[in-house]
């Protein structure tokens, strides 16, 4: 008998432009446009494995080897049922296509990363998900239109179905039918860039990204200004910055906005904070990298963000890593243990 399985893998990713407030929290639909660069890290995906057979009872998911509940109507439930909605328009065109659409499927994902390390497990997490059952139904869907049901796993999560520099864009349809990833470069067109993850924690953080930005749209006035005069104005500059590989500006950009996701998140009432003293210090220390080169007649070298925890961030080009990884064990002493530079990205921790 035929055996129906696919296994497929995804990426993280880390936002430049950040994501921060629904306004549409079933459909998953933002307040905002956001842009991310995806890690192209062997170390740092999400693996799932997807199986469709005719003998199981109910739809399962194992994350990590542990089984969790799919709730109904939930944001797994929802990617399953839209996945097997995709399916069954194949096979309507197709008479001959086994009916996958009906059968349970089990899901299995694995992290080859901390979940707790503040780095964004979901994001990988369901883009793999989307992406096993799109193999496993064989369906003809663009990574554009497979976004549009990964974003209603995480948001974020819609981003990790590319490579390279990816735009989230929010649409303004009530059904979401516009909200999805585009590519905006591949990563063959600005290889030089890496990024340097700090690990400076892995407690699991205190606010929860979806509770902590439902918060923030409904007490911070700061948000207003930021979703209406800030952030489309970064995104085409940011763009520009990418298709021109112009670091400084890309890297301007990428830091303000870290700094006003921060500042919005502290206007929020209760306040919440997700950077730490050493967070903080890991700033202070690239800011002052950067006017060093600056004064000396040269550019803005490097880079930093900030997603919703203490973790840092730090995008620069490649040559660059030589002078930041001695000066971040040097200030930071206790960073014994950190993974040279892989593949294109690298990655560091600083714990
Ligand atoms: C981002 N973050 O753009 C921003 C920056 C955190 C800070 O996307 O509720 O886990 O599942 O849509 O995708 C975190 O938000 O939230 C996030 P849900 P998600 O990467």
């Amino acid at each position: 008998m035929a055996v129906y399985q696919a296994t497929t893998s995804a990426p993280v990713n880390i936002a430049c432009i950040k994501y921060w407030g629904k306004r549409d929290t079933k459909l998953i639909l933002p307040t905002n446009s956001s842009l991310s660069v995806t890690l192209d890290q062997d170390h740092l995906r999400s693996t799932t494995t997807s199986r469709a057979d005719p003998s199981f009872s109910k739809d399962r998911l194992w994350l990590n080897g542990k089984e969790e509940e799919i709730k109904e109507g939930g944001r797994t439930a929802t990617c399953i049922k839209e996945m097997k909605s995709l399916r069954k328009q194949v096979e309507d065109a197709n008479p001959n296509e086994p009916k996958l659409s009906t059968y349970p499927v089990h899901i299995c994902s694995r992290n080859n990363f901390p979940t707790a390390a503040g780095l964004a497990s979901s994001a990988a997490g369901f883009a793999a998900l989307v992406s096993s059952l799109a193999a496993l139904y064989a369906l003809p869907a663009s990574p554009s239109q497979l976004s549009l049901i990964s974003r209603q796993g995480s948001g974020s999560a819609c981003r990790s179905l590319f490579g390279g520099f990816v735009a989230w864009e929010m649409g303004t349809a009530a059904d979401g039918s516009d909200s999805y990833a585009v590519e905006v470069a591949p990563q063959s067109h600005w290889p030089e860039i890496h990024a340097l993850i700090c690990v400076v924690s892995d407690d699991k953080k205190g606010t929860s990204s979806t509770a902590g930005m439902q918060r923030t749209v409904e007490t911070s006035p700061l948000l207003q200004h930021r979703i209406k005069h800030v952030v489309p104005e970064r995104m085409k500059a940011i763009k520009e910055a990418i298709l021109a590989k112009d670091f400084d500006t890309f890297a301007k950009i990428t830091m303000q906005d870290s700094n006003q996701f921060h500042a919005v998140a502290l206007d929020t009432d209760p306040p919440i904070f997700y950077m730490n003293d050493v967070s903080r210090a890991i700033i202070a220390l690239i800011v002052e990298y950067n006017r060093l080169s600056v004064e000396n007649g040269g550019k803005v070298k490097a880079a930093y963000t900030y997603d919703a925890g203490p973790n840092a961030v730090i995008y620069t080009p490649k040559e660059n890593l030589k002078e930041i990884i001695p000066l971040i064990l040097k200030y930071f002493p206790q960073a014994e243990k950190y993974n040279d530079h892989l593949g294109l990205f690298g990655t560091a921790s600083v714990d």
